[in-house]
């Protein structure tokens, strides 16, 4: 047992927590428990003490061996824990089975997780995808029984509908997920709403994404001088906010700031946060920030890929953004590319350093986007024609024997939507308008909205 100093919490009465760290093989040190501190603390716990354990495969009854059980039985005596907190996913039955021999209840990493959600979710949507989570968590382990043990209090792991639900038969509970399933798809139909909407506009949108704690909603808030909420916490942001951005070079784009990701984020929490992950999924660009002065930073990185993926988001191109460069001591602004990770870029939310270059980054990936067009404009629309040259490279520029201008350009997205947002445009005067979708997506043409209203999700 390592007993660690008291950590302060923000409850005025945090529940005491002992941390249990189980692995295959090799042992188990300090740094094996940071994240798990992060998580009880940030859940509204003490840490009060951490016990490691190597075991070759988990016990079946009791997920540790029952020597190990026993020590964390004498540790939460010794230590007048409230709780015990296991840093991996463990069934049902070696949940009671270890409460029964430590007296104190007993949760997973999935639930602490589910509960952080539970303190966090602020909007309607949050709520109701938090809720379905839990329950969705819950219909898997409805055989537990709890007489055993204090349920009205609440704390961790009861917060949200877990006790009452618990009592409850499969089949209300099957009822209250399909209630809650038909109100997200109600939340979720509006949310595409506005992202039509927003294609319509034909606004680019840059999602940013990154394991919990990287500073995205930092680097948020300097890019756009939003105040998104952002502190030394994980999964300080849950529901998605954004903003429009003018890229220098480039024009608008929106981004948007949105939850993180986290190492075994329960199956149940990403399926729940689907549609609010969709604002990632439909980005144009993803900004994959990460914190450079973790040592770990790679597996961070893996284990957000492992995310994207399950929402189908790996494919979207993307920026690497290591951040908290001034803890790291590297040197912000710096610009790499390599194979596994493609255009990385160095940046400090903090300090500001190496934004601008970030800002470059984001316009040339844009721009990257940029697609052969070809129009035709009568005679006369000299003044047309002159914005196309202001706002575009033109390749090429011929005269028909109608007297017609036939003008080849290379447009990105945004441009293409000024030229067809300026009043004398018809769109008849596109004879090649590129591959451009005009319900917009990915590598979709878009068009340029104005910068001054901030984007509500
Ligand atoms: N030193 C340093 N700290 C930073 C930097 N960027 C963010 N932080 C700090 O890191 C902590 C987390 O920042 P957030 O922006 O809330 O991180 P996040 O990725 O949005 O976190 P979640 O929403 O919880 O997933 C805060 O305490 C920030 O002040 C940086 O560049 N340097
Ligand atoms: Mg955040």
């Amino acid at each position: 047992m390592t007993p660690v100093n008291e950590l302060s919490s923000h409850l005025d009465n945090p529940e005491r927590a002992v941390l249990v760290h189980q692995r295959l093989k090799g042992s188990v040190t300090d740094s094996d428990f940071e994240e798990l501190s992060g998580l009880a603390e940030s859940a509204g716990g003490c840490v009060v003490a951490c016990i490691g354990a190597t075991r070759r495969a988990p016990e079946a009854s009791t997920f540790v061996g029952r020597g190990k059980a026993q020590e964390i039985a004498d540790t939460v005596a010794a230590r007048c824990a409230d709780l015990v907190i296991i840093d991996q996913a463990i069934s049902p039955v070696q949940e009671r089975n270890l409460e029964k021999i430590t007296r104190c209840r007993v949760i997973d990493r999935t639930r602490l997780i589910l509960d952080i959600f539970a303190l966090r979710a602020q909007t309607h949507e949050g709520k109701l995808q938090v809720e379905l989570a839990q329950l969705r968590h819950l219909s898997t382990r409805l055989v537990r029984g709890w007489t055993h043990l204090e349920r009205q209090r609440g704390g961790i792991g009861l917060r949200g509908p877990g006790e009452t639900q618990l009592e409850t038969d499969r089949r209300l509970l099957n009822a209250r997920i399909r209630h809650l399933q038909s109100r997200l798809s109600k939340v979720g139909l509006q949310r595409g709403l506005r992202r039509s909407r927003r294609r319509r506009e034909r606004v680019p949108t840059v999602a940013i994404v990154g394991y919990t704690n990287a500073g995205k909603s930092s680097l948020f808030n300097r890019l756009t001088d939003a105040s998104s909420y952002s502190a030394d916490q994980l999964f300080a942001t849950l529901d998605p906010t954004m903003r429009k951005l003018e890229l220098p070079g480039y024009g608008p784009v929106v981004l948007s700031d949105t939850v993180g990701f986290i190492k075994g984020l329960p199956h149940a929490l990403v399926q729940a946060f689907l549609s609010t992950l969709e604002e990632v999924s439909s980005a144009d660009l993803l900004l994959r920030v990460a914190d450079d002065a973790q040592p770990d930073v790679r597996d961070q990185e893996l284990e957000v890929d492992n995310v994207l993926e399950e929402i189908g988001a790996l494919q979207i191109p993307a920026i690497t953004v290591r951040n908290k460069c001034d803890l790291s001591r590297r040197t912000a602004g710096r610009v790499d590319s390599c194979p596994e990770e493609g255009v990385v870029v160095r940046v400090s939310a903090e300090t500001g350093q190496g934004l601008d270059v970030l800002l470059e980054q984001l316009g040339s990936q844009l721009a990257k986007t940029r697609q052969p067009c070809v129009l035709r404009l009568p005679a006369g629309q000299g003044r047309l024609r002159a914005r196309i040259y202001a706002l575009t490279t033109v390749d090429e520029e011929s005269i028909t024997e109608e007297g017609e201008i036939l003008i080849r350009v290379s447009a990105d997205a945004p441009t293409i939507g000024r030229i067809e947002n300026d009043p004398d445009f018809d769109p008849g005067f596109w004879v090649e308008r590129g591959m451009v979708p005009d319900n917009g997506n990915k590598a979709g043409c878009v068009k340029a909205g104005s910068t001054e209203e901030p984007i509500h999700p």
